[in-house]
């Protein structure tokens, strides 16, 4: 098989990106290790900036985005049950982030492919990307007992923190850098009515706790855990029971449970690889970086380094100028630090830390006091949750 662009993880990245490509006449291949039912049981995040709306729609599948999402305007941070407002929209200039959940938003994904016939091959095994440096790369999968070989100008490693792109650079040309947090994430999907129409992000002694929501009457709740947990340890009573101690009395009055859905705990790491690109392998998203999900920043930092992709290689193709994916790289990367900086800001500053000192606990009572009697800060916090521009 040949094509122009070969990528590689069909996650909201590859998939973006293809999509993106295709309407501007592009041909691309999209490789996924999983069948798609798998990919679309997945469940992640919720919150989108506005620059990612803005994608999904110049990709043209927004039109569900649009109707069933809900714009957000501010959260509510909680220390010790008390709680506050954050007003994005008054401290981002009028903007505000949309809540969809990245369930949706890859199926709209999957859908425009299909309409478009777009090529995304699913239960691809053994994907491997050769000859990176050359300019001829290819990739290799496997299918049943037949490998299959497809040449292209270009591979995209979109797969993901365990995909193989990011892993077919040589390790003395990558640099990484890693920050494992001593806890993870409890969520609990359920049908009920959320607590509270804006999110409530809850700093408590006993562990943070987080309320979302993917609809009216579909609910996301989060806690933290120790790494040493197993999902079998927490029964949905146990679940909601720590759930309610952490949050604001009134919160915890009003709350709805119900039987979850799904129930998974995610660790809590930050994580950067350099340079995004490798002679003809570019990558893109959590193959490249993560985050500690506090700040919201996974998905939309994924969305620019698409966008910057797309772009670099419309100049490619559309003009014969490489000086987009020259400089991809350096661009992405300047912004997923920044990335990085918020994630790690907002997790230090609402979880407990198991091995903290009384003085780490002084500073962030101290950052909380200080935010909320700050209208800087809290501009900072805003232009940083809606999304610093591309
Ligand atoms: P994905 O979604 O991991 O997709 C990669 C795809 O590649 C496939 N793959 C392979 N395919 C072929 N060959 C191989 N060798 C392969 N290896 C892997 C995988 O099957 C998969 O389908 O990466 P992508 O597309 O870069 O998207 C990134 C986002 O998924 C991620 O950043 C977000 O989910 C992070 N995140 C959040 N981000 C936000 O912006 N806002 C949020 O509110 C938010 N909440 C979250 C989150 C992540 C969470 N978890 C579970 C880590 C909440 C949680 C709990
Ligand atoms: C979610 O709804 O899954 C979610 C929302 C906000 C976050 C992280 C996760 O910061």
């Amino acid at each position: 098989m040949k094509t122009q662009v070969c990528i590689i993880g069909g996650g909201p990245s590859g998939l973006m990106l293809s999509q993106l490509l295709h309407l501007k006449g592009i041909a691309t291949i999209v490789l996924e290790r999983q069948s798609r039912e798998y990919v679309l049981a997945r469940i992640r995040a919720g919150v989108l900036e506005h620059g990612f709306a803005a994608l999904m729609r110049e990709a043209q599948c927004g039109e569900r985005m649009d109707r069933e999402g809900e714009i957000h305007e501010g959260f509510f941070i909680s220390n010790h049950g008390d709680m506050k407002r954050v007003d994005l929209h008054k401290y981002s200039g009028g903007s505000s982030v949309v809540v969809y959940g990245q369930t949706e938003l890859t199926r709209d994904l999957y859908e425009a492919r299909d309409r478009l016939q777009g090529v995304v091959i699913h239960n691809a095994e053994d994907v491997m990307p050769h000859d990176l440096k050359s300019d001829k790369p290819y990739v290799t999968y496997r299918s049943g007992d037949e490998i299959v070989r497809i040449d292209c100008d270009y591979v995209i490693g979109a797969d993901g923190f365990h995909g193989v792109s990011r892993k077919s650079i040589p390790k003395n040309v990558l640099k990484e850098y890693e920050k494992v947090y001593p806890f993870g994430w409890l969520g609990v999907l359920s049908r009920t009515q959320p607590v509270s129409p804006e999110l409530v992000y809850a700093r408590h002694e006993r562990g943070f706790a987080l309320c979302s929501l993917r609809s009216q009457v579909l609910s996301r709740y989060y806690i933290q855990v120790p790494l040493s947990d197993n999902v079998e340890d927490w029964s949905d009573d146990a679940f909601w029971a720590e759930l309610k101690r952490r949050l604001p009395t009134e919160v915890a009055e009003k709350l709805i449970t119900g039987a979850s859905i799904e129930k998974s705990i995610a660790p809590l790491r930050s994580f950067v690889a350099e340079p995004m690109r490798y002679g003809n392998l570019f990558l893109a998203g959590d193959a490249a970086h993560i985050v500690p999900p506090t700040g919201a920043r996974g998905l939309n930092s994924a969305a620019s380094d698409i966008y910057y992709l797309y772009h670099a290689l419309l100049d490619h193709y559309q003009r014969g100028d490489d000086s987009g994916l020259d400089g991809y790289s350096a661009k992405a990367l300047a912004r997923v630090w920044k990335a990085q900086r918020f994630s790690w800001w907002m997790t230090t500053m609402l979880h407990t830390f198991p091995d903290s000192i009384e003085y780490d606990r002084k500073l962030q009572q101290t950052e909380l006091d200080y935010l909320f009697s700050s209208e800087a800060a809290q501009r900072s916090l805003a232009e940083n949750y809606v999304g610093l521009p591309f």
